[in-house]
């Protein structure tokens, strides 16, 4: 008889991988077939405990390397994420359903860039020095905080997972990070490859489970001294109402409710190819994804054509196949919660122009969680569907008649962490921007990414930057010195 035995994620703490305390697993499903393909360690606060210890104990040698000591540990971990590039692309679409060519063209080549980024960017870094006057002299150290805490979300998760630790590590910290439930393969093939590229034990622990369990357990532990956070807004405010109590610097980067807004005079075609692309890029689920379209009236009927034929293009399929250009959703409740909204919206008054069911895939996939990219057209920008995060394959056309308008109307969530501005003429590209309540604004682009500048939204989006140096200050700690000359 064969046996075979079923893919268990571990723990991986202080240099070892390790079965939870609790003995209990948690199922591991590929959304795209709904089969289970892996357990993973449901961890709770002994988990937690331990991981804790590791980093407390690796922190005083990692934190005194010096820089280019560390750089090159991490270099080293980027060029094992290189190495092993299709093997993780695969993991990582298996894991959370998307397309192999999303996750082999932009989230592991990211997760690369982003060790590969933090690892040299501590090279270059400067601080300040500030003369007073003939007799003073006053300058800023910064210093790593100790054990941090990393928790990440399902929606790209190598790639956040990374563009957390890295900065963290980097700056001197030691970590102990969570991934989703939902997604936490690439994680674990990381950490593996972190031992191999020779990042010393208990640097880096990684600990799995439920947000409520494991990822409460690290926010509550009194030597986790920040957060750095990626969810849902709900579950940020959670976070925070346990670590602001304890005084925990916290990063919190959360929802989003984008609107691409389009002027008159941008190029209808071109717009419409990339509008649909920011709508609907990884299933629409990415926090900078423009979910709200809102087009100036005079060219609302040949753009929406437009829309609707490229929104038709995201053909829906196997995420393995070359020809797929939208995979599954992360799980059935997250389906069943955008279909949902599908339904809301025509409550509410909402005309589906394109897709609006569940889309049953042949083949190995015929289970699998396949929603149609859908466009919504007949909604107030108040109503709920307009108003709430949906995080998935669905986007709204609101038509405006004035610059004013158009703006208030992209103001008019709780949200605010990017826009899109697309028109051609500058001045306005400008003035928009700037009354735009935004973290981000992309003008004629979407996504376009430069790891050096701030990352992060206002609002109910979130709080404080990634990125850049806006990271590598929220991993340290700024101590002033003064000296009389
Ligand atoms: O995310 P959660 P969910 C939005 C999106 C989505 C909604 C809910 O609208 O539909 O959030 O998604 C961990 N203490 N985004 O429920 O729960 C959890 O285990 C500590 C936007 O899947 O926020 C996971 O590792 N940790 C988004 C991480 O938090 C906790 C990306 C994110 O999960 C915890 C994902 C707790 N009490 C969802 N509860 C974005 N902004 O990119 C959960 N977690």
């Amino acid at each position: 008889m064969v046996f075979l035995s079923v893919l268990h994620i571990r723990n991986y703490i202080g240099g070892h991988f390790r079965d939870p305390h609790s003995a209990e697993w948690l199922d591991v499903e590929n959304p795209a077939t709904a089969q289970r393909y892996a357990l993973v360690a449901r961890s709770t606060r002994a988990d937690v405990d331990e991981a804790v210890q590791a980093a407390q104990q690796a922190f005083p040698s990692w934190s005194t390397l010096s820089a280019k000591e560390r750089s090159d540990v991490l270099l080293a971990v980027a060029a094992k994420i290189r190495e092993h590039a299709d093997e993780l692309a695969r993991a990582e679409s298996d894991d959370n359903g998307k397309t192999l060519r999303q996750s082999s063209t932009v989230d592991i080549p990211r997760a690369e860039a982003n060790m590969a980024f933090f690892a040299t960017e501590i090279l270059h870094s400067e601080t300040a020095t500030h003369q007073t006057d003939v007799h003073t002299l006053n300058y800023t150290t910064r210093s790593p905080i100790g054990v941090v805490g990393c928790i990440s979300p399902w929606n790209l998760p190598l790639y956040l997972f990374t563009w957390k630790i890295a900065p963290a590590l980097a700056a001197g910290n030691c970590v102990v990070a969570k991934p989703s439930e939902l997604t936490p393969f690439t994680a674990f093939l990381f950490s593996k490859l972190c031992a191999d590229a020779g990042l010393p034990p208990g640097v880096l622990n990684v600990v799995h489970g439920l947000g409520s369990e494991c990822g409460q357990a690290i926010i509550e532990h009194p030597d986790v001294k920040a957060i750095s956070f990626t969810g849902g807004t709900a579950t940020g405010r959670t976070i925070a109402s346990i670590a602001a109590p304890q005084f925990k610097k916290l990063s919190l980067e959360l929802g989003g409710k984008n609107a691409s807004i389009v002027f008159a005079d941008a190029p209808i075609a071109e717009t419409a190819r990339k509008v649909a692309r920011a709508a609907f890029t990884n299933q629409g689920e990415i926090c900078l994804c423009g979910s709200r379209i809102l087009v100036e009236r005079s060219i609302y009927t040949p753009f929406v054509e437009a829309l609707v034929a490229e929104t038709n293009k995201f053909t829906v399929g196997d995420p393995l196949e070359e020809s797929t250009r939208m995979g599954a959703l992360v799980s059935k409740a997250h389906m069943e919660k955008v279909l949902s909204y599908i339904e809301l919206a025509k409550t509410e008054g909402g005309t589906v122009l394109a897709g609006g069911s569940r889309v049953r895939v042949e083949g190995r996939c015929s289970d699998g969680y396949f929603v149609a990219p859908t466009l919504i057209d007949g909604l107030t920008e108040h109503c709920r569907v307009n108003q709430e995060e949906i995080f998935g394959p669905v986007a709204t056309v609101i038509p405006f008649d004035t610059e004013d308008q158009a703006i208030a109307m992209a103001n008019s969530t709780p949200y605010g962490l990017a826009a899109s501005v697309w028109t051609d003429q500058l001045q306005r590209a400008h003035r928009v921007a700037h009354r735009l309540e935004s973290g981000i604004v992309w003008i004629n682009c979407w996504l376009v990414r430069d790891l050096r500048t701030p990352f992060g939204g206002v609002k109910q989006s979130g709080v404080g930057r990634e990125g850049g140096t806006e990271a590598l200050r929220f991993f340290t700690e700024a101590k002033n010195i003064c000296v009389w000359l």
